[in-house]
This record gives structure tokens, C-alpha cells and sequence, in this order.
């Protein structure tokens, strides 16, 4: 296969905030995500898109319809990484849509809702410790809470806009009702795709998640004339909580628990700490589990006499996927004889938001190995391009 204009553009956007070992991070509101965000209003403008962008920096490329009136098809991801991430995650779903568009107008097709393709804001949430900022502003969810988070400089988000010419004080604008329905292309990053020799997943549901920052309080002392009993290291008690936690993710057949990240205070290799803290990440299909898990933990907290403090950072619903819109996805493949398969997303995504605005439809195409949020993440130009057609026809069905 030649190259294609979406690889093209893929490994173009995959330069912006590329570090040494070929990883990505292009954080939000930076000069990366600024770079970036030039670069993706050129491809829009390509694809004879009217292009702006609203006061949270969602960038936003329009297809007026036939029939301005009704309510808009949105379709896009976010264009923001992790840390050290991959040049697919979100990027491709906003790509693909930006290419489907340019296709469907060199096929004489005329959308009579409008089109709107959008690039989503700090979906990944590294830098503010929660994300969708993007997409829950288009949804009316950012509160003044949010805004007032900071960075690990102490700048708030707010600030962060401000600086980076946008309006906070404005995100009530971003809002977007009705909406006729809302399409996401995204990498799997996971191995089922892979696992089943399938090129396209369609998604039934997203998982919901709740994200913590969990301190455990010890007694802090002298590492040398400490005697092991009586002890209360808090690295200890953490160790024993985390083994607790993920033994109760792992035993049920969909929910994960992750520790992100860990702090330990004073963090000096002499000194017993007085505290740790770190992240929780959890997440289930079966979000009623996700509560159990949290019961479980408060009472394995008691029997263990732990002091242990909660600091919410996000939570979000599950969010189920519409059935017709997943029908036609499967009626799509099949007539291009793509391999699929039905799926479930552990991972968040910027549709989730919309479940209480709009359908959601959501396709996946494979992650190599399962890799993602790392410089090993891949998906072959073939199966992008695949994910692009799926997306296209849906595009074309939905605005018809
Ligand atoms: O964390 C997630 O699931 C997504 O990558 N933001
Ligand atoms: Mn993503
Ligand atoms: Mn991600």
C-alpha cells in the first residue's frame, strides 16, 4: 500500500513533542501542543473544513450540512499524550476523521446534518492529575474546581488557558446541544484485536473509573535505630494496601487497578517516612464493583489499623456505546470484509462524556503487542486506514 495521506499525516504530528528515545509527550496548553494544534488546523483547512477554536482549545473543523438546523454528527479524539506516550493514541481517530471528511468531498457527498470534526483537549489529564477537559467542556462539565487545579509548577489550569490565549471564564460557550451523535476512532491498547486477528473492534462500552490520590500516614524515624518492631513505616503498610487491591481487581473478570505513581515524604534512604503518597487508578465495566473494591479496601484499612486519606481526582460513569450505531459499524465491515469483533474499552475516551448528550459510537483497530501509552505503541498503516473507511461510511450514514 502507498503511503497514505493519514500515515503521512500520522508521522507528521508524530514529530511535535517527540523526546529522545521516540517517545511523545505534548502536554496541553504548551508550545508542543501549540505546534500541534497549527498543524492540525492546516490538515483541516486541506480538507475544506471552516476551522475555530473554542474557548477551552478544542479545535474544531465544520462541514456545514444541507440542513444547518439539525443537530450536528461530532467525530474526533484528543491530540494531547501521555507522558512518554505513543503517536496514535487520540491522534488517530482526530486524523482519520479530518481524511474521511476530505474523502467524502472528493466522492460529490453533501452532508445534510452538519459535520463537525473536533480535537479535543488534555483528554490524558498528565498534567492537571485529571483529563477530558476538552471534551466535558463541549459537555457543560468543567467546574470551577477544575479550573483551579495546578500543575506540578503550581500553574492552574486556568492560568494555562490564559496563557495560551484562551478563555476559562468562557467555557460555558464550548457548550454543543443537541448533538445527533458522537463517533470515535481510537487504537485498541490492548491485545484482543491482535489476540483475534481482527482489524476492526466494535465497541459496546467504555469502562467507568474512579482515580485517587491516596496518602498512608506511618510513624517517621530513625532508619538505623528503628527496630524493625513496633515499627510504622508507611512504605510497608502501602505495600501490604496495594497487594490488598489489586488481589481484588484481579479477581474479578473485568475491573484493573493500577499505581501510577508514588511519593514517598521526607524520601531519604535513612529515614523511616511519615508518609506516602500515591495514585489509584481503578476501573470496571461493572462500575457497581468498583465501589465494592472501595468498600473492601476501608475495611482491610480498619483490620489493619492504617490511616489512610482519599483525594478524589476523577471519576467517571461507564458509558455504554449505541446498539444501532454498533450495528451499522458490524454492517460496514462486513461488507468491506474487514475482520471484527466486539468489544469493551478499559481505557477512557473522550465519547464517554456524550453519554448523556448523544449516541456514542466508538471503533477500535489493534495496538501491536497491546502496546500504548509508551514509544512502542503501533498500529500498521493498513489497519489505520481500514479504521478511517469504518469511520467514513459511518460519517456518511450518520449525516445523511
Ligand atoms: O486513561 C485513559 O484511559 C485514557 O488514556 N486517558
Ligand atoms: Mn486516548
Ligand atoms: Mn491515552
Amino acid at each position: 500500500m502507498s503511503e497514505t495521506i493519514l500515515w503521512k499525516h500520522l508521522n507528521e504530528l508524530g514529530q511535535i513533542g517527540r523526546e529522545t528515545d521516540g517517545s511523545i509527550t505534548r502536554f496541553p496548553f504548551t508550545h508542543e501542543d501549540f505546534l500541534a494544534e497549527k498543524k492540525i488546523w492546516q490538515y483541516m483547512e486541506e480538507a475544506a473544513l471552516q476551522v475555530f477554536r473554542d474557548a477551552a482549545g478544542n479545535l474544531i473543523g465544520k462541514w456545514e450540512g444541507s440542513a444547518p438546523d439539525e443537530p450536528p454528527v461530532l467525530c474526533g479524539s484528543h491530540y494531547d499524550t501521555v507522558r512518554n506516550g505513543g503517536m496514535f493514541d487520540g491522534t488517530l481517530g482526530l486524523l482519520a476523521g479530518i481524511e474521511a471528511v476530505r474523502l467524502l468531498r472528493q466522492e460529490g457527498f453533501q452532508p445534510r446534518r452538519t459535520i463537525l470534526i473536533v480535537g479535543f483537549k488534555d483528554e490524558e489529564g498528565n498534567r492537571f492529575g485529571f483529563g477530558m477537559i476538552g471534551s466535558k467542556s463541549i459537555c457543560g462539565m468543567v467546574s470551577a474546581k477544575d479550573l483551579s487545579a495546578k500543575d506540578q509548577n503550581g500553574i492552574s489550569l486556568s492560568d494555562a488557558m490564559i496563557q495560551s490565549g484562551l478563555y476559562p471564564e468562557k467555557l460555558k460557550t464550548c457548550i454543543l446541544s443537541p448533538i445527533h451523535c458522537m463517533l470515535e476512532l481510537h487504537i485498541e491498547q490492548g491485545k484482543v484485536l491482535e489476540e483475534n486477528g481482527c482489524s476492526i473492534g466494535i465497541v459496546s462500552g467504555i469502562a467507568g473509573l474512579i482515580r485517587y490520590t491516596i496518602t498512608i500516614c506511618g510513624t517517621s524515624g530513625h532508619s538505623g535505630a528503628t527496630p524493625m518492631h513496633g515499627r510504622k513505616d508507611p512504605v510497608v503498610l502501602m505495600s501490604q494496601w496495594i497487594m490488598h487491591v489489586t488481589k481484588l481487581a484481579a479477581s474479578h473478570k473485568n475491573c484493573v487497578a493500577t499505581i501510577g505513581s508514588i511519593h514517598t515524604f521526607p524520601g531519604e534512604c535513612n529515614i523511616i517516612c511519615d508518609h506516602v503518597t500515591f495514585t489509584l487508578d481503578l476501573r470496571s465495566t461493572d462500575e457497581p464493583y468498583l465501589y465494592t473494591v472501595l468498600n473492601e479496601m476501608k475495611q482491610f484499612e480498619t483490620e489493619n489499623n492504617m490511616t489512610v486519606h482519599y483525594q478524589l481526582e476523577q471519576k467517571l460513569p461507564a458509558a455504554l456505546c449505541d446498539e444501532n450505531l454498533c450495528q451499522k459499524a458490524e454492517d460496514i465491515c462486513k461488507k468491506n470484509h474487514f475482520p471484527f469483533i466486539p468489544c469493551v474499552s478499559g481505557a477512557g475516551h473522550d465519547a464517554m462524556n456524550f453519554r448523556n448528550h448523544c449516541p456514542i459510537g466508538m471503533v477500535f483497530v489493534p495496538s501491536r503487542n497491546g502496546y500504548s501509552h509508551r514509544k512502542e505503541e503501533y498500529t500498521s498503516p493498513e489497519d489505520c486506514q481500514k479504521g478511517m473507511l469504518v469511520l467514513k461510511e459511518l460519517l456518511k450514514l450518520e449525516s445523511c
